[in-house]
């Protein structure tokens, strides 16, 4: 049977968060499946994966080497079989519990469904550096691209497995979060945000470091150049 929607978790050294997250995952109403995206983590992610695969709807794509989050998001939604994919961080920060609520959105009409930190009912435990640096992100996204999103900035949002992958083409994949590039590109008429509360990652270290944080203001200006 196929399955109402795919998550895809890309994972760089999230064996301890997988086996607690997965679980949870399974247990959501409906039918998912969970697409595990992971490069070659030294912490035997894979391993643990293989293993939530013998008890869970879990597939593992293995890549071998670190490729960067927004490639591995690529492969993961192209492995998918749902007609919807959910993706999100693999760190426990993202709370599962409103995947339905964005599953229902999309089949609803709304291209794009995004768990917000910023919308209403939303809130995060982010430290003052990183609401600092959302905050910017989204100021810059709304004045230089007109993208009029709350937190267009999350890991975490569902959409039509076809649009994106007719997108996929014309998405460079870079180490950033991807949300931003996609909105651009599909100009969707209609997105829903469902606010949550954005926890600290629970197991694990951030792999997103200010290199990468340069390389999305770049992807601005590109992406705004392209407009012109
Ligand atoms: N497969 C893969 N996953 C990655 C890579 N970089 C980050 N991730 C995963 O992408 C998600 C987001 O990264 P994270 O470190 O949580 O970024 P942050 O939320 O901005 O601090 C996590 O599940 C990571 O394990 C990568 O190069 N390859
Ligand atoms: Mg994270």
């Amino acid at each position: 049977m196929t399955p109402q929607a795919s998550v895809v978790l890309p994972t760089y050294n999230e064996a301890a968060n997988l086996s607690e997250l997965i679980p949870r995952l399974a247990a959501l109403k409906g039918g998912i499946e969970i697409v595990v995206v992971d490069d070659g983590s030294p912490d035997g992610t894979e391993q643990v994966a293989n293993h939530l695969a013998g008890h869970y709807p879990v597939r593992v794509l293995q890549r071998g080497t670190k490729r960067g989050l927004a490639s591995a998001v690529i492969d993961g939604v192209q492995a998918a079989r749902a007609p919807i994919v959910v993706v999100m961080d693999a760190d426990q920060s993202h709370d599962e519990q409103i995947i339905p609520q964005l599953v229902t959105a999309v089949e609803a009409g709304s291209q794009v469904a995004i768990g917000s930190r910023f919308a209403s009912g939303g809130s995060t435990e982010d430290a003052v550096i990183r609401r600092f640096f959302s905050w910017c992100a989204k100021q810059v996204a709304r004045l230089v691209l007109d993208v009029r999103i709350q937190d267009p900035m999350s890991g975490f949002f569902a959409m039509r497995r076809d649009d994106f992958l007719r997108l996929a083409p014309q998405l460079k994949p870079r180490g950033f979060k991807i949300l931003l590039e996609l909105l651009v590109r599909l100009k969707p008429a209609k997105v829903t945000e469902v606010g949550f509360r954005f926890k600290s990652r629970q197991k694990g270290e951030s792999k997103l470091t200010g290199k990468i944080a340069l390389e999305y203001f770049r992807m601005i200006f590109e992406l705004w150049r392209a407009r012109h």
